[in-house]
């Protein structure tokens, strides 16, 4: 088998990557590990800034986001009860963010390239990169029982965090980057109306909570807990009552309970993988990156790696050039350095440290007090989280 762009992971990255290569003309083919319905159980992101919103309407797939994603105009930041609003429109000149879930991201990203009869070869296993170091890389792996090969110009790796293509590029090649967290945060996703009409990021003495929505009938809370909690130790009782004792009076009387769909431990982690380019395998989305999701950064980021990994490779098949591809790794970093930053700041801001003392924790109060009054501050926090221009 042969294809122009052999494409690992069918993420919101690789799922993204081939409808924008599919639609200019340029042939592809996506190997995902997992099954489609895996994929689409995986419940993460909730928040687009606008630059991700334009280019899935560059990709064709906007028309339901249009229909069912919330815009909002604003968000709130909680601190020892007391609630205060950023008004992240005015703030920032105009700009919203989208409330939509990844998951439905990827639902209609794979519906489009059903649509357009593109493959996507699932529930492949050992897959395996081969002399990515040349001018024709190669990807091995087995499917339904058999071991096949596909030839390809170029790799793209959007195979996540635990994927195979960083681990591919030899050791030597690349510098790893990482901040790992001592608390995860323990997610529930819950059909019931959404406690406050935007999202509410609260900091408390017993830990972080947020409050967010999937739709105006679907909410998805989250509280910081150890990392050596499980979820299954969790009934959905003792997580309400956590998540109420974090939040304002206000905000917690609002929270409607219900039977939780789907519950869930993730740890926190800021890493980077530099560069994000090795001879013909290009890493794009967590694959080279990870932020705590406090920012709401990460799919966002996956985006942005996306939108100059498809410039380039058009340039390359369409205009002949290779500047975008020399500079892919360069551009991307710059970036996703500015996201892990505001990421690593908020994350910082809003959750207890266990091991933060009482110098700290003046600190930690003072920055929130002068976020709060000063107009300067409030104007970076809303620049950085509608997402900085590409
Ligand atoms: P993904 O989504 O991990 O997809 C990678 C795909 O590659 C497959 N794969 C392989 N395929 C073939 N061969 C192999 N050897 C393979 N190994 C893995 C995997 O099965 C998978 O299908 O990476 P991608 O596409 O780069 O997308 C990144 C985003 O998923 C991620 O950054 C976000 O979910 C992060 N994130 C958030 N980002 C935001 O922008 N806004 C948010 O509000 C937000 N909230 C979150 C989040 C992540 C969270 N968790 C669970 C980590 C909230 C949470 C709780
Ligand atoms: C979510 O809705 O899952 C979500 C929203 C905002 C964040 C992180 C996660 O910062």
């Amino acid at each position: 088998m042969r294809t122009q762009v052999a494409i690992i992971g069918a993420g919101p990255a690789g799922l993204l990557l081939g409808q924008l290569l599919s639609r200019a003309g340029i042939d592809n083919v996506i190997i995902e590990r997992r099954s489609a319905d895996y994929v689409l159980s995986r419940i993460r992101a909730g928040v687009l800034e606008q630059g991700m919103v334009d280019l899935l309407h560059e990709a064709g797939v906007g028309e339901r986001l249009d229909r069912e994603g919330l815009v909002h105009d604003g968000f709130a930041l909680a601190y020892h009860g007391v609630l205060h609003r950023l008004d992240l429109k005015e703030l920032s000149g105009g700009r919203t963010v989208t409330v939509y879930g990844q998951t439905e991201v990827t639902r209609d990203l794979i519906e489009a390239r059903h649509e357009l009869g593109r493959p996507t070869i699932y529930e492949a296993e050992d897959v395996a990169l081969h002399d990515i170091d040349g001018a024709s890389p190669r990807v091995t792996f087995r499917a339904e029982g058999q071991a096949r090969e596909l030839r390809c110009d170029f790799i793209a790796g959007c195979d996540g965090y635990h994927g195979v293509s960083r681990r591919s590029v030899p050791p030597a090649a690349l510098q790893s980057f990482e901040r790992v967290y001592p608390f995860g945060w323990l997610g529930l996703l819950v059909d019931r109306p959404p406690a406050a009409h935007e999202l509410v990021y609260a900091h408390h003495e017993r830990g972080f909570a947020l409050c967010s929505m999937r739709s105006a009938e679907r909410s998805r809370y989250y509280v910081q807990v150890p990392l050596e909690e499980r979820a299954e130790d969790w009934s959905d009782e003792a997580f309400f009552d956590e998540l109420r004792r974090r939040l304002p009076g206000e905000v917690a009387d609002a929270v409607a309970t219900g039977p939780s769909l789907e519950k869930s431990i993730a740890p926190l982690r800021s890493f980077v993988a530099e560069p994000m380019r090795f001879g013909h395998l290009f890493l794009a989305g967590d694959a080279a990156h990870i932020v705590p999701p406090t920012g709401a950064k990460g799919l966002n980021l996956a985006a942005s790696d996306v939108r100059y990994l498809f410039d380039a490779l058009r340039e390359h098949y369409h205009d002949r050039s290779d500047a975008g591809l020399d500079a892919y790794s360069a551009r991307a970093l710059a970036r996703v350095w500015k996201a892990e930053r505001f990421s690593w700041w908020m994350t910082n801001l809003l959750h207890r440290f266990p091991e933060r003392d009482g110098f700290d924790l003046r600190i930690q109060e003072a920055e929130f007090a002068y976020l709060l009054q000063s107009r300067a501050a409030s104007t970076v926090v809303a620049e950085n989280y509608v997402g900085l221009p590409y």
